[in-house]
């Protein structure tokens, strides 16, 4: 997701896992009035997913994507990429890169602290999700399920996006 105004989009700057959910109730907290959503993918939420338990403790309306692709897909692509380097055939992934059994319910997960969910499978159902996501000042998440790959250039394209405002 590039980043298009100063003030908009918050990354840390070395692409630490585990920042989108609680850093989304810091933004919330400091930016009452306005729409926070913070993005993660499955393994990254799993770092810090008590925060939804936080934002429905002290009721903070913060939003909460999930992007769930069922493993730490971006070390895949890396080992992916590393193999093709060196000239070793493409295998099997390391186990503990595998996020799918068991399969994370994170909505089921979000229920359990207190804080409704929606999962969208089909393309058609984003819209209505996100409509029901913006209807109130409440927490909520959205589990995205997603297949195919990251594309490591359009991160590192962000993370420079943001590197340069802070330059500026
Ligand atoms: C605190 C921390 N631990 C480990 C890493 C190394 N790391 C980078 S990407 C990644 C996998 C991320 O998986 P997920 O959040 O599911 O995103 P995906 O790549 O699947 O989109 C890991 C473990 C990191 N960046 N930060
Ligand atoms: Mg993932």
């Amino acid at each position: 997701m590039p980043a298009r105004a100063a003030g908009e989009y918050f990354v840390t700057r070395g692409g630490s896992l585990g920042v989108g959910f609680p850093g989304a109730i810091g933004v919330k907290l400091a930016h009452p009035d306005r729409t926070v959503v913070g993005f993660s993918g499955d393994g990254g939420s799993m770092y810090t997913i008590q925060a939804l338990y936080t934002a429905r403790r002290h009721n903070v309306g913060a939003k909460f994507v999930v992007c769930n692709n069922r493993s730490y897909r971006l070390l895949q692509a890396n080992i992916d990429a590393w193999w093709r380097t060196v000239g070793i055939e493409p295998h099997a992934h390391p186990l503990g890169f595998d996020l799918s059994n068991p399969r994370i319910d994170f909505v089921e997960l979000a229920a359990s602290m207190g804080v409704d969910g929606a999962r969208v499978e089909r393309t058609e159902d984003i819209g209505p999700v996100i409509d029901r996501m913006l209807a109130d000042d409440e927490p909520f998440l959205v589990e995205l399920m997603l297949d195919g790959d990251v594309n490591p250039d359009l991160i590192w394209h962000s993370l420079r996006t943001v590197v340069r405002w802070e330059a500026a």
